[in-house]
């Protein structure tokens, strides 16, 4: 898996190190958020409870696949004492294994808001079915694309990241509208968290985004510097999208559930301003 940038360069033990503890650092937040979403789920009314779990099935996947990405990268290379450099050893290490790891998160997160919206039963089905598809089918598109960030940049990595932009726009679209209509119907509270919500989706999606588009930034897109960077930006896209995002999504649902007349403690000020 030479493709990947990682394999085509050498580290400093600082450069590795950063890596290997940004690495730690987002695996172990999603384990954290794994207990705080068991936690904390009887803070819903029954009826939001899916989507608890859908965020407790997030945290688990993306808190395996980076603690496997780490012990990958620990794996694949070799301190070299007398270059003072860690050098790739007799495996590689396979950044495409975030992209298995968004298969299975990017459709739960983008269906997963559904439940706390006021949608007609009729249509759940359909919105499930382009959200999730559409989501699906751009992770696919980028995961072609990442095979020729090392050959290709501003060719191969460039056409195929534009075609998973395609339906990345398409979901965006769709899940502004929805989430844009609820701000008429959701109670006090959930209404200011869904417009936190609106603007996170949108800032931490774009930073997938940047991440891709780093290999394409000339020399400094194939240099170490630039693995250690999107590695960065990949884990704080990361805690965002899955953890922040999931926590506020709850909130709504607690919100929505003390205004239904479900009883959640400690919550009872939300029932008084509603
Ligand atoms: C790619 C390729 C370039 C074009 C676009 C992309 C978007 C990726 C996104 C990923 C989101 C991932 C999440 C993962 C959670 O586990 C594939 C980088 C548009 C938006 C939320």
């Amino acid at each position: 898996m030479l493709w990947n940038l990682e394999n085509t360069v050498e580290f400093t033990p600082a450069q590795f190190d950063l890596i290997s503890t940004v690495l730690t650092i987002g695996y172990a937040a999603h384990f954290a958020g794994l207990a705080y979403f068991i936690l904390t789920r009887k803070n819903v009314a029954p009826r939001y409870r899916s989507m608890t779990t859908m965020s407790v099935v997030v945290m688990l996947s993306a808190a395996l696949l980076l603690l496997r990405l780490d012990i990958s990268l620990g794996q694949a290379f070799d301190y070299d004492a007398a270059a003072g450099l860690y050098v790739l050893g007799d495996s590689t290490y396979n950044h495409g294994f975030r992209y298995f790891n968004w298969l299975i998160d990017v459709p739960l997160l983008l269906t997963q808001s559904l439940f706390v919206l006021n949608i007609a039963k009729p249509d759940v089905l359909g919105y499930r079915l382009k959200l999730g598809g559409a989501g699906a089918l751009m992770v696919i598109l980028g995961y072609v694309g990442q095979f020729y960030e090392v050959v290709d940049p501003l060719g191969a990595l460039l056409f195929w990241g534009i075609a998973a932009t395609v339906p990345f726009i398409y979901f965006t679209a769709i899940f502004w509208k929805l989430t844009g209509e609820s701000l008429s119907y959701l109670p006090g509270e959930a209404k200011n968290t869904m417009k936190q919500i609106r603007y996170l989706f949108m800032f931490s999606w774009n930073l997938y985004i940047v991440a891709y588009i780093v290999p394409m930034l000339g020399d400094f897109g194939q240099s170490a510097e630039a693995a250690v960077t999107r590695t960065y930006l990949f884990t704080i896209a990361d805690v965002l999208s899955k953890i922040i995002y999931g926590i506020l999504l709850g909130k709504v649902a607690t919100a929505r559930s003390v205004a239904e007349g479900y009883e959640v403690d400690g919550y009872e000020h939300l029932a008084e301003s509603n």
